[in-house]
C-alpha cells in the first residue's frame, strides 16, 4: 500500500465516449505507457481495460471503455455498449470525451445517459485539428451547449501534442476522494500478461487488415512459457479467430506474407514488454459467428 497521508487522493475515474475519439490515448498518455491499444479504426477498445496512473500525492484508476455506438445492432456491439455505460455507473468521477471539431447525435445520446450523480469532466479532445477561426467558433458554440449537460469543467486537450493532459490531471485529483492507494505504486494495469500480449496482437492485425476483418476476429493467447535453456526465452501461443472463411486467407495472406508481417511486428513490442527475447506462434482458426455467439463472447469476457 502507498499513500496512507490524511491528503492522499484515489478514486476509479471512468471514460466513455464515441469510437475513436481518443479515450485509449488520453490513458496511456496519462500513464506514459500501451495499456490500452489505440488504432485508427473503430471497437479497438472490447474489454474494459483499467489503467493506472500513480504519483506521490495520488493515484487515479482509469477505466477504458468501448467505444458507444447507438447504431451497430450486432450483438457484440449491444454488449459494448452495455459495458461501457455500467462501468461508468459506480466510479468516482466520470469523463466524457468529444472530439473538438464535432458534437455528433450520439455525443449528445451518451451524455444523456451519464449518471446524474456521479461528477462529470467533459474533454474535448484533438484540439490540434482546429485550424481557422470559423473552427474555432464552433468549438465555443458547441461548449456553450454542453454546459447543459451540468460538467464540472470543459476542458479541451490534444492527447497527440500533449495539450492539457497535466491540466486534466490536476481537475480530476481534484475531484477525488481521501484515501488510500488501491494498487501498488508500480501496477500500470490490472489486466494479466495474458489479456495485454493478446491486444498487442490484435492491435498489429487491426493495422495489418481492413475494417470488415477486423470486427470478425478475436485473438486468444493460449500460452505462454518461459524456456530456462534458452535464457528464460518466452514462447508464446496465440489463436485468431475469424468468423468468415474468406478471411481466413486474406489474414494469412500469399504464401503466410501477412501473418509473418503480424507475427513479426508483435514480437517486437513484446520483447519490449518482456525486457527479453520471445518466440511468438500463430494460428488462425475458423469460428463461425463468435461475435453473434452468447457463450463465446462470455468467455471472452465481453458480458
Ligand atoms: N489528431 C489527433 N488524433 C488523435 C488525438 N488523440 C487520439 N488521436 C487518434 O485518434 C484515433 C483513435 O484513438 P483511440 O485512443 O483508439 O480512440 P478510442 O476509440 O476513443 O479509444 C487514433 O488514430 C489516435 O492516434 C489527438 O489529440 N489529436
Ligand atoms: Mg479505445
Amino acid at each position: 500500500m502507498v499513500g496512507n497521508s490524511i491528503n492522499f487522493l484515489t478514486g476509479y475515474v471512468g471514460l466513455a465516449g464515441r469510437p475513436n475519439v481518443g479515450k485509449s490515448s488520453l490513458m496511456n498518455q496519462a500513464i506514459g505507457k500501451q495499456v490500452s491499444i489505440v488504432t485508427k479504426r473503430k471497437q479497438t477498445t472490447r474489454n474494459p481495460v483499467l489503467g493506472i496512473f500513480s504519483s506521490p500525492d495520488c493515484q487515479i484508476a482509469f477505466l477504458d471503455n468501448p467505444g458507444i455506438d447507438f447504431k451497430n445492432s450486432l450483438l457484440l456491439n449491444k454488449r459494448l455498449k452495455k459495458i461501457a455505460f455500467s462501468n461508468v455507473a459506480h466510479t468516482n468521477l466520470n469523463i466524457v470525451m468529444l472530439e473538438a471539431t464535432k458534437l455528433l447525435a450520439d455525443d449528445r445520446k451518451i451524455l444523456q445517459n451519464m449518471p446524474n450523480e456521479i461528477p462529470l469532466l467533459i474533454v474535448l479532445n484533438k484540439v490540434d485539428k482546429i485550424r481557422n477561426t470559423q473552427q474555432k467558433e464552433a468549438m465555443y458554440k458547441m461548449v456553450a451547449e454542453l454546459e447543459k449537460f451540468k460538467p464540472l469543467e470543459i476542458i479541451p486537450i490534444s492527447v497527440k501534442r500533449n495539450y492539457q493532459i497535466d491540466l486534466l490531471i490536476k481537475k480530476i485529483k481534484q475531484n477525488l476522494p481521501v484515501g488510500e492507494a488501491p494498487f501498488k505504486k508500480t501496477s500500470i494495469t490490472d489486466r494479466d500478461l495474458k489479456f495485454r500480449v493478446s491486444e498487442i496482437i490484435r492491435k498489429n492485425i487491426i493495422n495489418c487488415v481492413g475494417d470488415e476483418i477486423h470486427y470478425h476476429l478475436a485473438v486468444e493467447v493460449t500460452n505462454i512459457e518461459e524456456d530456462p535453456d534458452l535464457s528464460f526465452l518466452r514462447r508464446i501461443e496465440a489463436t485468431i479467430y475469424t468468423s468468415k472463411s474468406s478471411h481466413k486467407p486474406i489474414l494469412i495472406g500469399e504464401r503466410g506474407r501477412k501473418l509473418k508481417i503480424i507475427r513479426l511486428r508483435s514480437t517486437k513490442e513484446l520483447k519490449n514488454i518482456f525486457q527479453g527475447d520471445v518466440h511468438l506462434s500463430l494460428w488462425v482458426k475458423l469460428v463461425s459467428c463468435w461475435n453473434k455467439n452468447s457463450a463465446l463472447l462470455d468467455n471472452m469476457g465481453i458480458s
